[in-house]
């Protein structure tokens, strides 16, 4: 048996940062992101009752053993309850470059849940398969769906109200654009996420504030998508994502994610608000800037991120569709 899985990535507008469970994954706030089209993960789980150990391929290269590790542990959770025993051969790739600083382990881990239970014909609500994705990655959460998708912070210990949700679609979604602007040098990231959020949890006297503010956020965020309110939703989540980024800033020590072509750019997205074009920041764990706007303005958008310094290249996405799967 083999299934083949497909999953875009996603860019937060509310951020997710910080757990209150780290064993389950658990959020500590809910989120809100955007899949995007163009930025797909396809991963393939063969079951190979051959294998003394499962076999994992990432982009064409044998994984190393901490990333077999983690996607073998991941694999556990859907192997075991099963009652299975049988290895698999992973075979993952992105159609984005890994080092471009673009989330991975966001469509990665939702392509890799969903692949998962199929070749095992493990039968998953789309709920439960959200839940799943939440262990190996919180933001794998958020990828099975398309467009505007809502996570659950939940309540429950053993989070299984722990998933995300897309919300109802509406034509005007289809023209919002985010257009990524990489700024060169965003190298190997100094603090993975998953590090980083810790380290502010127990260190950064704005973390509780943070906290605080996330539900508030994602009320006007909702607020904002149900009134079609485009310029709303991007002043909330550039307000949103520096937020976050000030909780790390006042961490100890500091974790600073910026570098001078990050502060330039932000500053194009305000020189382009100042002239009248719809254009909102948003970053998350690195140097990049992502720029919510719309299809009309995303060509002039790209060609202004285009200019800053130290910015090395653009792409523009729109929303994306829901994770798919493919049984051979
Ligand atoms: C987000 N990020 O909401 C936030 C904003 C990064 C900055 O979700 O520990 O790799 O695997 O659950 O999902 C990245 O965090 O963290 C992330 P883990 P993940 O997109």
């Amino acid at each position: 048996m083999k299934a083949t899985a497909r999953a875009c990535a996603n860019i937060a507008l509310v951020k997710y940062w910080g757990k209150r469970d780290a064993a389950l994954n658990l959020p500590a706030a809910g989120s809100l992101s955007l899949t995007l089209d163009g930025l797909v993960t396809t991963t393939t789980v063969e079951l190979a009752p051959a294998l003394a150990d499962d076999e994992v391929t990432l982009d064409g290269r044998p994984a190393t053993a901490a990333e077999a590790e983690r996607v073998s542990r991941f694999v556990d959770l859907v192997r075991a309850p099963a009652g299975r025993a049988t290895r698999v051969r992973v075979t993952t790739g992105n159609d984005f470059p890994t080092a471009s600083g673009l989330a991975s382990s966001a469509s990665g881990f939702a392509a890799l849940a969903l692949a998962t239970t199929a070749a095992f014909e493990v039968t998953r609500s789309p709920a439960e398969l959200s839940a799943l994705a939440r262990r190996g990655s919180g933001s794998a959460a958020r990828s099975l769906d398309g467009g505007l998708v809502l996570m659950h912070a939940g309540a429950r210990a053993d989070g299984v109200d722990a998933f995300a949700t897309a919300l109802p679609a509406a034509p005007w979604q289809q023209a919002l654009r985010m257009v990524i602007a990489v700024v060169a040098g965003g190298v190997a990231k100094t603090h993975g996420s998953r590090d980083a959020m810790e380290h502010c949890a127990a260190t950064s006297p704005l973390y509780p504030a943070w906290i605080d503010q996330v539900p508030r956020d994602l009320d006007a965020a909702l607020a904002a998508i149900a009134a079609g309110d485009v310029a709303a939703l991007g002043a909330l989540a550039e307000a949103n994502a520096l937020a976050m980024h000030a909780t790390a800033l006042a961490a100890r020590p500091a974790i600073v994610y910026w570098l001078p072509a990050t502060l330039a750019a932000l500053a194009e997205v305000r020189r382009l608000r100042a002239d009248g074009v719809p254009a909102w920041a948003t970053m998350d764990a690195g140097p990049h800037v992502k720029v919510l706007t719309t299809a009309a303005h995303a060509p002039p958008v790209a060609a202004a991120m285009a200019t800053v310094p130290g910015v090395s290249s653009t792409r523009v996405c729109a929303p994306g569709p829901a994770a798919t799967v493919e049984v051979a």
